[in-house]
């Protein structure tokens, strides 16, 4: 048997598919770009950065190009892992590279979430890889063929290794992702991450970030990096004093990126935060909105949140160039008979265009799922989805008995995607957004990125523009803003190319949502709830 540990050996990386209608998977945005898919895939390039670095790699992102026998031909090992609406494709994955005769060893947030599922893999290395991979290498070496790794300790982000970057086409992707911080002092019940990465936020070095910014420099990217920390301001003194040090690093090097990122809403509580933000050109964040109601809020242990009119923080945080996306969830046990209309004036009030509504998802290992199944409520497949589609966080859900009348949460949850998402409403977003974000813009595109940039726009107009429900709707829009306040042109066509992808994700939530009421209505609930065998 080949010492894999010492030889010469070829390491095959591979992401499997992401379920295709998901929110965050706009494939007509991509295409529109010149694009792929729009995220890289961070945790694996950072696993080929943990692993022998006399090994040879090769990656393959099957969201960007066909996974071919050949590639497992080449491999002596093969490698994945990845997240919830990953599932199907992992498992099918480990079936293959098994016929194919390779050894496959997995790792990621779903596995780690619920290793037993994956036990047919022959190397199931779990939670951070900074502290599991070590372990597995170890064994390697000793010839070991088959192993769980899985660790309390939570790893020093200060000795954390910059991700192989050099393992990706940069083109085939939208953004790029660089993780500053792993954990979150907030506790809200439904999350897995304080479960996964704990409350006390890790975060690496400023040295660390410049190192990896120079990192994506020197191999030629320039454009979108998204943070994609959980909550990039979970400690405000730490990023305050990394923002400085990426101002001047960024200045030196004429502003070659651009960035994004998730916060928790006190972000507009804070002004010197928002204007280095500002400084090194931060152009969206993604915030954790959940419910416009404090009762919900509070049950859900959404502190932070209580009290804190979104309008209000969103409008302060365009006033600093900066566009805020949010994330909602219908379906607590605490919402009103009103959620419906509240949810959607919250809003078309806050002109959030990018706005995930999904369904209360209680995710394997949190305290939503121990308190749901201590309540005798959480259903038998708590992992997997309730209707028969894929894995995914808009139409999935609710995979727990409902206090509330389950067709009601779900005639609220169609009643709101069907006027979010409806075309005059998006587009007055759209306005009410671009008319007040001022931004300043450091980041430049070089010639040839200012011609995909043309090139895409030409495009988004001339699908959008010339479209039956949204043509008269695109060219209002578009020279109200840019008569009254042109530098918001930019967002405003990004916002209006992101609609071509939530029109379809409408279409397609609103179908599902319908036939399950029909389902539940045709079925009784209780039937509905028995046929999930909740456990008791
Ligand atoms: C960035 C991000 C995204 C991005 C990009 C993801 C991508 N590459 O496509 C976007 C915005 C697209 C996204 C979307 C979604 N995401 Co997301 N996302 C994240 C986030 C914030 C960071 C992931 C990351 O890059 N981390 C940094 C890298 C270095 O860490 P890592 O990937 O975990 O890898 C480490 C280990 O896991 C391990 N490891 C990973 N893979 C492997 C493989 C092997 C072989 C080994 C040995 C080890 C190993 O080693 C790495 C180093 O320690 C996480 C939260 C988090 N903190 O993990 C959520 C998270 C992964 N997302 C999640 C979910 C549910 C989703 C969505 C369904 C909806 C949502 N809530 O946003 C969609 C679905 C995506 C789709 N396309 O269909 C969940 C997954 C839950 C689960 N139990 O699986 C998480 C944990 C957040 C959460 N609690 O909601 N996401
Ligand atoms: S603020 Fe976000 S990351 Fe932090 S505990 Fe709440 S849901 Fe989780």
């Amino acid at each position: 048997m080949k010492n894999l540990f010492d030889g010469a050996t070829k390491c095959l990386l591979v992401q499997t598919k992401f379920s295709a209608f998901s929110f965050w998977n706009y494939q007509d945005v991509c295409e529109i770009v010149g694009a792929k898919y729009p995220a890289a895939p961070l945790g694996l390039l950072t696993v080929a950065a943990l692993l022998p670095q006399h090994w040879t790699f090769k990656l393959i992102d099957e969201n960007v190009e066909p996974l071919l026998d050949e590639h497992f031909s080449w491999a002596d090992i093969v490698c994945t892992g990845g997240m919830l609406p990953q599932q199907d494709s992992l498992l099918a994955f480990i079936v293959k590279a098994h016929r194919m005769g390779r050894q496959v060893v997995v790792g990621g947030s779903d596995p780690s979430s619920q290793p037993d599922l994956y036990k047919e893999a022959d190397f199931l290395v779990l939670g951070e890889g900074e502290i599991t991979i070590p372990m597995f290498l170890e064994d390697l070496k000793k010839g070991v063929q088959k192993g769980r790794y899985c660790s309390k300790e939570r790893a020093d982000m200060q000795k954390a290794v910059v991700p192989r970057f050099d393992l990706i086409k940069f083109r085939n992707y939208i953004m790029i992702g660089l993780q500053f911080i792993r954990g979150c002092p907030f506790n809200c019940e439904f999350c897995d991450i304080i479960e996964l990465y704990g409350r006390v936020p890790r975060y690496k070095t400023n040295e660390q970030i410049i190192r990896e910014l120079q990192s994506l420099y020197d191999l030629g990217y320039r454009g979108h990096i998204d943070m994609v920390d959980d909550n990039f301001i979970g400690n405000k003194k730490k990023v305050k004093e990394l923002l400085r040090e990426i101002k001047i690093w960024t200045q030196k090097h004429k502003y070659p990126f651009y960035f994004t990122t998730e916060a928790s809403v006190d972000l507009a509580d804070d002004d010197e935060l928002l204007q280095l933000m500002k400084d090194v050109d931060f152009r969206y964040v993604f915030l954790g909105i959940e419910s416009p109601e404090n009762e919900t809020l509070t049950i859900a242990q959404k502190n932070q949140n209580v009290n804190k009119p979104v309008e209000d923080a969103v409008r302060k945080i365009l006033s600093y160039g900066i566009v805020s996306n949010g994330g909602y969830i219908i379906g607590f046990d605490s919402e009103s008979k009103q959620i419906a209309d509240r949810m959607i004036d919250s809003i078309q009030d806050s002109g959030i265009c990018m706005a995930m509504i999904g369904l209360l998802y209680a995710l394997p290992n949190t305290q939503l799922t121990r308190r749901l199944e201590s309540e005798g409520r959480l259903f038998q497949l708590a992992s997997r989805t309730v209707t028969d589609t894929d894995i995914d966080q808009m139409t999935s859900g609710l995979n727990f008995v409902t206090k509330i009348p389950r067709t009601q949460i779900l005639n609220n949850y169609f009643r709101v995607i069907d006027a979010v998402f409806d075309p005059k409403h998006y587009y007055r977003r759209i306005v009410y957004t671009s008319l007040r974000v001022k931004p300043k813009y450091r980041h430049k595109p070089d010639f040839r990125t200012w011609l995909i940039y043309m090139r895409s726009f030409l495009r988004v107009s001339r699908t959008v523009g010339f479209s039956s429900r949204t043509g008269l709707l695109y060219w209002k829009m578009f020279f109200t803003i840019i008569l009254r306040n042109p530098k918001g042109i930019e967002v405003a066509v990004n916002l209006a190319a992101m609609f071509i992808h939530f029109q379809k994700q409408k279409n397609y939530i609103l179908s599902v949502t319908k036939r399950t009421i029909a389902d539940i209505e045709n079925k009784g609930e209780e039937k509905f709830n028995l046929r999930m065998a909740p456990q008791n």
